[in-house]
């Protein structure tokens, strides 16, 4: 545990609690009781609420922190890097004993993480990751494989056309927040999977920023430019219930006219799924907050931890046995 001063830790213990006292700020955060004196100090730097993942992210974070007795100092950034950068910046003034954020972009991080290697506390990565040239400025990676989401999202496809003899796909992908992790590399898995298949083409790309807003105006855009869309390919659940708004708008049935394959399983996409309004959601779990508390309290005593966790994800397609008992998502 770092000698925080009395002063020190009495000043972080008021600006955690006064942190949680204003939970419209910050999602709905469950009031924290005064964490035990000797509890780990976590700075948590959230990017945003752009989607329903993001908010269920946030949410299970600030239970779990209840659960496990870690105090958590949580910052949203709205969606801004040089919020998350100047959130990291007050957690480093308040020498918390773990920074843990979620990177909204791979890129320029290196300054301010140099600042907290400095003040010798340990940073996690969670749900992004980050490009560096200096691996050191991190201890960690909490988060999903976004390449093995890609690639899942992929594998359906073939099994749809192999099962329904389908070729000449034309598909359409809607990606996520430009330079972010899990837009890139669901974009590249799913690449991998279908790559030298005479079957597919993917005819066009464009980023949603993972909002349903922006889905809905990008997929209304490629419905006019397209005489032909067999399939969309969406990063995130948000994107594709807009962009089902637009094809339902255009008289297309979604999950028929055009296969629907999506990412992140919040309950509106399974419910969609289970109504055939889409054909496959690869899930991306937001429930992080156990496995982040138990890697800072580990860092917090001056553990090693792995240098990558990821949790368990799976697929859920039309072809499921078990399509119509999938338990309830909490997100
Ligand atoms: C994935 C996460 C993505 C979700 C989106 O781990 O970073 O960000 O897929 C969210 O819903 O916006
Ligand atoms: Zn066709």
């Amino acid at each position: 545990m770092r000698q925080r001063s009395t002063a020190k830790r009495a000043l972080a213990a008021a600006m955690a609690l006064a942190l949680l006292a204003f939970p419209a700020l910050y999602g709905c955060a469950p009031r924290q009781e005064a964490a035990p004196e000797d509890a780990v100090l976590l700075g948590f730097s959230q990017l945003g609420w752009e989607s329903a993942w993001r908010i269920g992210n946030s949410l299970d974070i600030q239970e779990a922190a209840e659960r496990a007795g870690v105090q958590l100092m949580f910052e949203n950034a709205q969606q801004k890097q040089e919020n998350q950068i100047s959130a990291i910046r007050s957690f480093i003034a308040y020498q918390v004993d773990v920074i843990a954020f979620a990177p909204i972009v791979e890129y320029g991080w290196d300054t301010v993480l140099q600042e907290a290697k400095d003040a010798g506390i340990p940073v996690l990565l969670t749900d992004r990751f980050i490009v560096t040239d200096d691996p050191s400025l991190y201890v960690g990676y909490v988060g999903a494989d976004f390449l093995e989401e890609g690639r899942k999202a992929g594998d359906y496809l073939i099994e749809k056309a192999d099962r329904e003899g389908l070729t000449d796909l034309k598909i359409v992908e809607l990606s996520g927040t430009l330079s972010s992790s899990p837009m890139q590399q669901r974009g590249e898995g799913f690449r991998a999977a279908i790559a030298g298949d005479a079957r597919f083409e993917i005819v066009e790309t464009m980023s949603g920023d993972f909002l349903r807003s922006k889905g809905k105006e990008c997929m209304q855009i490629l419905l006019e430019r397209h005489e032909e869309i067999d399939v969309l390919y969406s990063h995130n659940d948000a994107m594709t219930l807009g962009a089902i708004e637009a094809i339902e708008e255009a008289g297309l049935e979604p999950g028929k006219d055009i296969i629907i394959i999506t990412v992140d399983g919040e309950q509106a996409a399974i419910d969609l799924l289970q109504a055939g309004k889409i054909n496959c959601v690869v899930e991306c779990t937001p429930m992080l907050g156990d496995i982040i508390m138990d890697l800072a309290k580990k860092l917090a005593a001056g553990e090693e931890i792995p240098r990558v966790t990821n949790p368990e994800e799976r697929a859920f397609t039309e072809f499921d046995e078990d399509l119509m008992d999938i338990a309830p998502r909490g997100y």
